[in-house]
């Protein structure tokens, strides 16, 4: 069995994609809380060797460090033949919603949630209407992409769930309101038995 640890913060859309991939695919393993909010240079030595930009997720498998979530996503499917790992069509799948998830709702909605977080400051005129703009359109098109669901990968939850997860599981923290078809699947995904809290995900250590 593999060595696994994830370092992260409950803040970190981008973190909470692989703490839910690595619970649903129920893979043992263990996390690190890394403030987020702090001087990178204060995170811990490990971390920083570990992950190039000093940001999370970073995780650790046998000791080898995987960044960018998208890609620690890939891996872990693949791998652990879990999430859509078990098929090519499934790998297929996640690797197309992992792009549109880091082109699309994914570049909008951390975008959007920072704003309202730091009340605006920092952002040019324009860029918030700009980045409403991109969710509408994405929001638009979430039913089409998710289908006859009940997930995105089909009748279970696969690495493109994950993705979308990530920033859609805070809609009103971005101020921005679900479609229909985004509110049926973020109940879905809410009542997930290995579904918990981002705070649940990285308990402070
Ligand atoms: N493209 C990266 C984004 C990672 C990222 O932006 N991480 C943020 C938290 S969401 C971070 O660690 N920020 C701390 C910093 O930049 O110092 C991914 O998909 O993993």
């Amino acid at each position: 069995m593999s060595d696994i640890l994830l370092y992260g913060h409950p803040e970190s859309g981008h973190a909470c994609k692989v703490a839910l991939a690595l619970r649903l695919a129920g893979l043992p393993h263990r996390t690190e809380w890394v403030d987020i909010w702090a001087d990178p240079a204060s995170r811990p030595a490990a971390f920083r060797a570990a992950s190039p930009f000093v940001e999370v997720p970073c995780l650790m498998i046998d000791g080898v460090a995987h960044v960018q979530s998208g890609a620690i996503l890939l891996e872990i499917a693949s791998r652990f033949k879990a999430l859509g790992g078990e098929a090519p069509e499934g790998l297929r799948r996640g690797r197309e919603l992992l792009m549109w998830e880091a082109n699309r709702i994914g570049m909008c909605l951390p975008q959007l949630k920072e704003a309202r977080r730091v009340q605006g400051a920092g952002f040019p005129p324009g860029a918030v209407a700009w980045l409403m703009m991109r969710y509408s359109a994405d929001a638009a098109r979430f039913a089409v992409l998710l289908g006859q669901g009940p997930f995105f990968h089909g009748a279970a939850p696969g690495i493109g769930d994950c993705a979308i997860w990530g920033y859609t599981q805070w809609l009103e923290a971005a101020g921005v309101e679900p479609t229909e078809a985004m509110a049926g699947w973020l109940a879905r995904m809410r009542a997930l038995p290995q579904m918990a809290a981002p705070e649940a995900m990285f308990p402070r250590t």
